[in-house]
């Protein structure tokens, strides 16, 4: 590989982790459907977010399409992911969120 460079990095990736990634962030996606009012909500009671804070990553995952919600041990972080999508899908809107490591 070469002595510097992109090669270094790539090797670096593959051989510095000799554990599992230890914390994961649960990341929710923009759609065009679902209420602003109900993207708030979910992060205030799921997140424990109050109104400003959940009022300000909603807006971002609008503009950018995603935003991070919180970061999480790998259990809590797919609790929360199943949380979101039981409470979306029994209000009838098509919110997704995925969890995925933090590096
Ligand atoms: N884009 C949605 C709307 O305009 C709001 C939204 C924000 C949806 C964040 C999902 C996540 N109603």
């Amino acid at each position: 590989p070469p002595a510097d460079g992109a090669g270094s990095v790539v090797l670096e990736r593959l051989t510095q982790r000799v554990q599992p990634p230890s914390m994961y962030q649960v990341v929710m996606l923009n759609d065009d459907y679902t209420p602003m009012e109900f993207v708030v909500v979910v992060l205030q009671e799921f997140f424990s977010k109050d109104l400003e804070a959940a009022t300000q990553i909603m807006l971002k995952i609008h503009l950018d399409g995603r935003g991070v919600c919180g970061v999480y041990s790998k259990d809590i972080a797919a609790t929360k992911v199943d949380q979101v999508l039981e409470a979306a899908h029994k209000a009838g809107h098509p919110l997704q969120c995925v969890c995925e490591p933090v590096d």
